[in-house]
């Protein structure tokens, strides 16, 4: 369903003329409020129509930007007006720390109400959520959408897997939201409990946060009996709900331009590229008051499909997220991404969903190995699956086959390359 209709079909030039609006009121908000913005943007003047080719002109806003602002340095508002913080789990370094005041929280609500009404779900509905509750936005914020559509929500958060099927078999949840691996480890303890997706009623998978192919997403709709479509967002800029794909498309995430100005930058020359072109997504947000961001540096790889969608919704999509620039692998002097590594092993019949990639040997001239399950015991060519992968990455990659159960099950999001070098 379209949960507003009027903002999600809206005509393009009625959008591009509120984007202006908004942009506006966030450069001058973000320059009035925040010392960090202040300093960029000097003297901005009202740059009012112009202001989305003008934007160009300011400089982007890094990672680096809030660690070096830690924990607290870019608020644009007083403490007693915050409602609610977030956090990263610096993995990548330093934490981050975001804030929401109510009316952030609200229109963060609002997005992922949206989000899950792309997805096919309805009032009075009901929504497993086995994103991780706490300094993560997944849990809390599906938790938040859900109520705002009034979907009842089962609060499981992440790990517990057998309780979690337990619960879909007794509270028999539509929809399920997770992590596309951590829903592979739920469809493969449910059939390890002998529960077929005939027993339980689930009809759609919100799933995100993390990188995922469409083989992916055949092997999760067959193994749930479910529509698995995509969600995106982080949390500089929100968290879940900047993006989302619709259930009728399947092909690519609407990007909530009401609330979100998007552009795509050559990471190298940091330009905008063409229209459809690949590069790194840059985000503006147009109604932030805690944090307002401009011109953030997502990271994220993809491409912007500005064609209309048979759902009837006006916004841009994300024609695919490739995954990040810094997740990038360099296997000698080839570039790859994992995200291509899982398109072609979940191609090959035989291969489960269940891999990993392993650098090993010595540092100086490392070897990457795909490490996967079969679907069943002997069901996988290892050469022809090698071949496919020097066809595909121009690169060669070892494959090995191990043990079912021996690849790291993720309960979040997945580790999906891990190193196992030894120095001498
Ligand atoms: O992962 C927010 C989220 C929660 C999105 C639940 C979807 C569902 P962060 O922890 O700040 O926020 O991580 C953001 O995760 O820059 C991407 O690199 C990656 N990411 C998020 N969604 C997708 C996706 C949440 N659908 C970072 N596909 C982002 C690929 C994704 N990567």
């Amino acid at each position: 369903m379209i949960w507003d209709h009027g903002m999600e079909t809206m005509d393009r030039s009625r959008l591009e003329d509120l984007q202006k609006t908004r942009l506006n009121w966030t450069l001058h908000w973000a320059k009035d409020h925040v010392p960090f913005y202040s300093e960029r943007l000097g003297a901005l003047e009202q740059w009012d129509a112009h202001v989305s080719e003008r934007l160009q002109e300011l400089p982007l806003t890094k990672k680096s930007d809030l660690r070096d602002h830690y924990p607290l340095g870019l608020l644009a508002v007083p403490r007693n007006q915050i409602r609610r913080y977030h956090a990263s789990s610096g993995t990548r370094g330093r934490p981050t720390v975001v804030a929401y005041t109510e009316h952030d929280l609200s229109m963060w609500a609002e997005v992922v109400a949206r989000s899950l009404g792309a997805a096919g779900l309805e009032p009075g509905q009901t929504l497993q959520n086995a994103y991780g509750y706490g300094l993560f936005t997944g849990g809390l914020g599906l938790h938040a959408g859900a109520e705002r559509m009034g979907v009842a929500v089962i609060p499981a958060s992440g790990g517990g897997t057998e309780r979690q099927v337990q619960l879909m078999l007794d509270l028999q949840p539509d929809g399920l939201a997770a992590t596309p691996s951590y829903a592979l480890f739920m469809a493969e303890t449910m059939q390890s409990m002998g529960v077929s997706p005939n027993d339980i009623s689930l009809k759609v998978g919100i799933f995100g946060a993390e990188p995922w192919s469409d083989g992916m997403r055949r092997h999760l709709e067959e193994s749930l009996g479910i529509d698995a479509v995509d969600i995106y967002g982080l949390s500089e800029i929100t968290g879940p709900g900047v993006a989302m794909e619709c259930v009728e498309g399947k092909s690519g995430l609407h990007i909530f331009e009401d609330f979100f100005y998007v552009e795509v930058i050559d990471p190298k020359t940091l330009q905008r590229v063409a229209p459809g072109e690949m590069g790194e997504l840059v985000l503006t947000t147009l109604s932030k008051e805690a944090m307002p961001m401009i011109r953030y540096r997502t990271g994220d790889l993809v491409q912007i499909n500005a064609e209309p969608c048979v759902c009837g919704r006006t916004s841009v999509r994300i024609a695919r997220i490739h995954g990040r620039s810094d997740d990038m692998l360099i296997v000698r002097g080839v570039n790859v991404f994992p995200s291509e590594i899982e398109r072609v092993v979940l191609g090959q019949p035989g291969a489960s969903a269940q891999y990993q990639l392993v650098w090993e040997g010595h540092p100086s001239r490392p070897d990457l190995v795909v490490e996967l399950e079969e679907s069943s015991p002997g069901a996988l060519n290892q050469a022809a699956l090698g071949r496919r992968l020097h066809a595909a990455l121009s690169v060669h990659l070892m494959v090995r086959v191990v043990p079912a159960g021996q690849v790291p099950r993720s309960q979040g999001k997945a580790v999906r390359v891990v190193s196992r070098m030894v120095e001498d």
